[in-house]
């Protein structure tokens, strides 16, 4: 067993994809064990995507993810970082495989509809930031 942490971007909440991508999960087989709504600031999407702090895109993703509510949540199950990944599909919705949520929804890279943890530590990290 295995925890994730995924967030509904804003355009995602927006586009009202909430239902669709949630049950995308669970009908995958995972647990959602966690779950809120909230717009973050700009201390707080510059300290959860900290690690690009140094990347040109720094500046529009924290401006992205504070423009509005996101939902972040706790997934659960078998392998589910990996499997989570998959299931969102690449960071490049032009790079993404049929059918995965990537491919199916998102206008852009730096517009793509939903995070994921990549590995154990930024899950680990990420749970704690949104859930304590
Ligand atoms: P992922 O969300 O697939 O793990 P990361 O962690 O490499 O991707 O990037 C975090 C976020 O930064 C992405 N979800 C995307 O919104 C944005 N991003 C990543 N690479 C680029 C890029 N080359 N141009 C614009 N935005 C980007």
């Amino acid at each position: 067993m295995e925890q994730t942490l995924s967030i509904i971007k804003p355009d995602g909440v927006s586009k009202n994809l909430v239902g669709t991508i949630l049950k995308k999960f669970e009908d995958a087989g995972f647990k959602i064990t966690n779950i809120k709504y909230l717009t973050l600031d700009a201390d707080q999407a510059g300290e959860f995507y900290s690690m690009h702090k140094e990347q040109p895109f720094y500046g529009e993703l924290v401006n992205f993810m504070t423009s509005g509510p996101c939902i972040p949540f706790v997934i659960q199950g078998e392998n589910a970082i990996l499997k989570v990944r998959e299931i969102m599909g690449s960071t490049n919705p032009a790079e993404a495989k049929e059918g995965t949520i990537r491919a199916e929804h998102a206008e852009s890279i730096d517009r793509n509809i939903i995070h994921g943890s990549d590995s154990p530590e930024s899950a680990k990290r990420e749970i704690s930031f949104f859930f304590g």
